[in-house]
């Protein structure tokens, strides 16, 4: 069981002279725009507003950090939570995604905290030719990835495990390996935190 214990907003980000000093380990959040990043960080820290979000695309547009204390088993824990602008912004300029591409990937490649990056799916929409980029990209980097997909309260229960075994299929995963979730009916919350505590959980000891 996780006992959330605070969650606050640190700071926002554009440029590595941005980024917050200190040694928290990290964790990112990634994906197309409108999927549903900041309302995973709202759910995973039980905080309905800790983070803005929208119906409207292109909501989050900063890089912007939070820092999360939570309890599980009788040990204490510190995580700092990345939330990243979401790629495939159909709106912006082509100036504007360009900038937001160089902030993005700029963390990715230069945060040496970053010990986990969550990479989010639509589940219902499948992983698009982007997601399919941004994982292999990550892989390139070598980073450790999460995989999640989101939203999965807009399927039948009947079609939830089925659907899973054949996203897991697409993306070349174990089924254990991809985490459902839901932010609207809180699915999953445990279990991403148990996937992120079980990839780092010594270093992030308080
Ligand atoms: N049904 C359902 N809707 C969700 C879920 N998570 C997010 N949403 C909705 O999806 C929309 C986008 O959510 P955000 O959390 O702002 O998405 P984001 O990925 O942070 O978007 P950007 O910041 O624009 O990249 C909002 O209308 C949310 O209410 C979920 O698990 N289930
Ligand atoms: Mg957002």
């Amino acid at each position: 069981m996780i006992k959330l214990l605070d969650a606050r907003f640190v700071t926002t980000a554009v440029d590595p002279q941005g980024y917050p000093p200190g040694h928290a380990v990290e964790v990112a959040f990634v994906g197309r725009s409108n999927v549903g990043k900041s309302s995973m960080i709202n759910a995973l820290t039980g905080r309905r507003k800790l983070v803005r979000v929208s119906n409207t695309p292109g909501r989050t547009r900063t890089l912007n950090f939070f820092d999360i204390d939570l309890e599980r088993e009788g040990e204490r824990y510190r995580v700092r939570l990345a939330d990243l602008p979401g790629y495939g912004f159909a709106k912006a300029s082509k100036a504007e995604r360009a900038q937001w591409e160089k902030m993005i990937t700029t963390y990715l490649e230069k945060r040496d905290r970053l010990e986990v990056v969550v990479s989010i799916i639509d589940a219902e929409v499948g992983p698009t030719s982007e997601d399919h980029l941004t994982l292999d990209y990550l892989q390139d980097k070598g980073r450790r990835i999460l995989v999640v997909a989101t939203k999965i309260d807009r399927l039948p229960k009947a079609r939830r495990k089925p659907r899973l075994q054949a996203l897991a299929q697409e993306l070349s995963l174990p089924l254990e390996a991809l985490v459902a979730f839901s932010a609207t009916e809180k699915l999953g919350v445990e279990e991403v935190w148990d996937a992120l505590l079980g990839a780092f959980g010594d270093a992030a000891r308080l």
